[in-house]
């Protein structure tokens, strides 16, 4: 029999049925006869997190009791996917779940399927953080993620006659059973009007921010369950709401539609994520949305200081913030004014803390992605900021030229206010400044980093910089999302590989065995199937699962190079049309991936693909040996099926231009080859693999700039290589668009003109190497060796090893047991 408290607590199959039908009952409102699956997810949803509930109540006991210190890790964004079924991984409860649900007539599987994601990021920067969050909790670190609740998430893809289209993000529209509201955790947010500089009683020239708006930011938690450990941490997600007060107190029957569209205009703070990946806007409202969250976090911190009756002077032994990029890097400012201007430090033992609480993780080197703001606007939302600002760069660039004397050129480098043209601040120099840590998120990229955008830094302060390398939880990408796999890794190596992922070594042992080959060949036939189905429910397309799977999912980008992948597949086509007794050994080129909304190239790029998709799977001279698909609306939720599914892993950036890539370690993990360049996370790949197991091809990040140093014409590739020349060709004539000529013009004429990320230079070196896959695909005991070999030395890619050294380098945090 089930107990009141088995109903809440108990892990058993027979006390789950119970507690579904318990919230079908009292939360959902719905009998299980008329209950819907989307019914029946709400109240699985419910029950899993009364099972967190303990365990999340005593984590945040633990840390105040203990006084431990803190790690903040501030972001804009948080991709954290799907929760179910992640909960139930790190709970161990699956299989008694799936048995209750099998009780009452449903399939866990389309339960799942039932969640909305909370979309909260554009790519890998918010799904790193996701990572990270997952790992602290497994590693029982102290930690809070800190950041915004968007009403709308990022927008959802359709293609319509293969083109992206964009639809609202509606994520919250049936509720959220993750969060729990905490309507008095709450912190008011300023905007504009001026400042008054005054004395104080003892004669001490101070300053008075006089704002003009207000709003009120509201605490929507959620809880981070950590695998196997009953440390359960919070993701922070501050909601802006009006200010009662402010507007509804003083009206007048005149007035009252006035007060109310006041409130609409305070609550758009939060409505929506901006859906740019890269190029770094300059909108006012981003600025807002920046400061709204990060005073917020900022205020929360004093708070807690406040509660435990810790003097505020020790704020930087009690938090480690990390800075996310350098959308949180309003905060060195804002922590900057609320201990001068609101606790009256002094300027010097404010600036102390505030470096020694910040770290700076940056990235991207991407121009056009560094973030600076426009004076003016700056200073009509956040004056007094702007004066923080000059004064910690006065400050700052007095340092500057006593260690460089006579070196007014590097002192204009160097400056947070950048004066080329209109004059902005300039973020990335705050975020490095105000930072007693910063670091890049693999190898090259800090390398690149350190010598290239923050160079004048580094010479200034090299023992502020280090690496760390980007990583994935294998709890998501190996445990939840390939279930197949995780049953063989459990049987050969024991469970602990989960989190102790250099145990996976172990499996070269097996790499050569007949039977384990066997094995792990069907594990990913099996993978192959699943999404082979999805493909053909969402796009009408049907692939043969004994097909090679050659997938490239990622933000579609000219530097990503999805257009690269295209004039390969074009080749193969062209090949195939001209010599039908060609031997290719059949091939799925499978894509997923969205374009910011007012990306014109990145647009024509996904039309480019589903065009050439069209035509190809439509020809039967060439669709018994290869098909193109583009699966919609790349998201978590369906890289779950993704990743386990591939042969290929096509990462082929322009050298020195993905800071690090995150997806790379999602594929490997699973088992998939890399066909890439040597950029970004890549090269520790390639390292950890051996040079063997992995295909290479293309210019080096040294290459590339010497390249474009003494002047790149792609036109020359183009009257150099007849192939890429009739390739280019019939795109641009409109093979693939119906006679329609001028619908890909502006790609090939930028590829032949500009070709900014080398494309054409890269194109020979990349179409060889992928005729290396091919032959090593037809030897398939080979292949599999290659595939479980990737997975045998994916460890060092698990996101525990980079929190381990974020801990340790940087934040000085050490793990605390939570008692059960
Ligand atoms: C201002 C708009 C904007 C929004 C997001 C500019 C830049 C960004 C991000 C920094 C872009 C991003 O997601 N960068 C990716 O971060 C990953 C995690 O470190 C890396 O793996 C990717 O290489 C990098 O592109």
């Amino acid at each position: 029999s089930v107990t009141a408290s088995d109903v809440r607590l108990g892990m058993q199959a027979s006390a789950l049925t119970q507690a579904v039908l318990d919230h079908l009952h009292y939360s959902v409102g719905r009998l299980p006869s008329v209950a819907s699956p989307h019914d029946y997810y709400r109240a699985l949803a419910l029950a899993i997190r009364d099972r967190m509930e303990y365990r999340w109540i005593n984590t945040t006991q633990t840390y105040f009791d203990l006084n431990r210190k803190v790690a903040c890790y501030l972001s804009a964004e948080f991709l954290m996917g799907p929760h179910l079924g992640n909960n139930l991984v790190n709970l161990h409860i699956e299989q008694e779940a799936r048995n209750a649900l099998a009780t009452l007539g449903h399939d866990l599987d389309d339960i799942l399927a039932c969640e909305k994601e909370p979309g909260l990021g554009n790519g890998g920067l918010g799904r790193l953080a996701a990572c990270y969050l997952d790992s602290l909790a497994t590693l029982q670190c102290p930690a809070v993620g800190y950041g915004i609740r968007y009403e709308f998430g990022i927008f959802e893809q359709e293609i319509r006659d293969g083109w992206q289209t964009e639809i609202t993000d509606k994520w919250l529209r049936r509720g959220n059973p993750w969060e729990i509201a905490k309507p008095d955790t709450f912190y008011y947010v300023n905007w504009g009007g001026h400042t008054e500089h005054y004395q104080d009683e003892v004669g001490c020239q101070r300053v008075r921010w006089i704002p003009d708006r207000m709003v009120k930011g509201v605490a929507y938690d959620t809880p981070i369950q950590g695998y196997g450990v009953n440390t359960c941490n919070t993701l922070r997600l501050w909601s802006a709401e009006a200010v009662e007060s402010f507007d509804f107190q003083a009206f007048n029957v005149g007035d009252y539609y006035q007060a109310v569209n006041e409130k609409l205009v305070s609550e758009t703070v939060t409505k929506v994520l901006y859906p740019n990946d890269e190029p770094a806007s300059g909108k006012r409202l981003r600025l807002a949305q920046q400061y709204f969250f990060v005073t917020c976090s900022l205020q929360d911190m004093l708070h807690l200081l406040e509660l435990a009756h810790a003097p505020v002077e020790t704020f930087a032994e009690r938090f480690a913030v990390q800075l996310n990029d350098t959308h949180p890097s309003i905060g060195v400012a804002e922590l900057m004014r609320l201990l001068v201007d609101e606790r009256r430090f002094d300027w010097d033992a404010a600036w102390a803390i505030t470096v020694a609480s910040f770290g700076y993780t940056n990235h991207t080197l991407l121009p056009e992605a560094l973030e600076t703001w426009p004076l003016p606007m700056f200073a009509e939302l956040l004056p007094r900021h702007l004066e923080i600002i000059y004064e910690i760069n006065r400050r700052f660039l007095d340092e500057v030229r006593t260690r460089f004397p006579d070196d007014e050129a590097r002192v204009a480098r160097m400056s947070l206010i950048g004066e080329e043209g209109d004059k902005r601040v300039r973020m990335a120099h705050l975020a490095t400044v105000g930072s007693h840590a910063i670091n890049g998120v693999a190898a090259l990229h800090t390398e690149l980093l350190q010598a290239s955008i923050l160079k004048d830094f580094h010479e200034l302060w090299p023992e502020r910089f280090s690496n760390k390398t980007n990583g994935v939880t294998p709890r998501r990408f190996l445990a939840l999302s390939n279930p197949g796999l995780r049953e063989l890794l459990d049987h050969t190596l024991g469970q602990q590989w989960l989190t102790e992922p250099g145990l996976l070594r172990k499996l070269d042992a097996h790499a050569d065995k007949d039977a384990f080959q066997h094995d792990w060949y069907a594990i990913k036939l099996g993978n192959k199937q699943r999404l082979s189905s999805y493909i053909h429910a969402q796009t009408g397309i049907e692939i043969d699962p004994g097909w090679l799977f050659d997938i490239q999912v990622k933000r579609i980008h000219e530097y990503k190079r999805q257009h690269l992948n295209i004039l390969h597949i074009v080749t193969m086509y062209r090949r195939l049309k001209e010599n039908p007794a060609l031997v290719l050994p059949p091939r799925a080129f499978i894509f997923g991936g969205k374009a910011a909304p007012g990306y014109f190239m990145a647009k024509r790029i996904i039309k480019l693909i589903n065009a050439v998709a069209e035509t190809i799977n439509a020809d039967p001279d060439v669709n018994t040996r290869m098909k193109v698909a583009f699966i919609p609306n790349f998201n978590v939720q369906n890289a779950h099926l993704i990743y386990p599914a591939a042969d290929l892993s096509e990462q082929i950036s322009t050298a020195g231009k993905e800071a690090s890539g995150t997806g790379n370690m999602k594929f490997m993990l699973n088992g998939a080859l890399t066909i890439g360049t040597l950029d970004g996370a890549n090269v520790e790949i390639r390292e950890e693999v051996g040079a063997d197991n992995f295909f290479l091809f293309g210019l080096s990040a040294a290459e590339v700039e010497s390249v474009k140093r003494t002047g790149y014409r792609p036109h020359d590739y183009v009257a150099g290589n007849d192939e890429l020349r009739a390739v280019l060709e019939l795109i641009g004539a409109g093979h693939f668009s119906q006679g329609d000529a001028e619908v890909f013009r502006p790609l090939v004429d930028n590829l032949t003109h500009d070709d900014p990320f080398l494309v054409l230079a890269d194109y020979a070196a990349y179409i060889a190497c992928q005729e290396q896959v091919n032959s090593a695909w037809q030897d398939v005991p080979n292949w599999t060796r290659m595939s479980i070999l990737n997975t045998a030395r994916s460890g060092k890619f698990s996101s525990d090893r980079a929190i381990t050294e974020y801990c340790e380098d940087i934040w000085n945090i050490r793990p605390v047991t939570v008692k059960a």
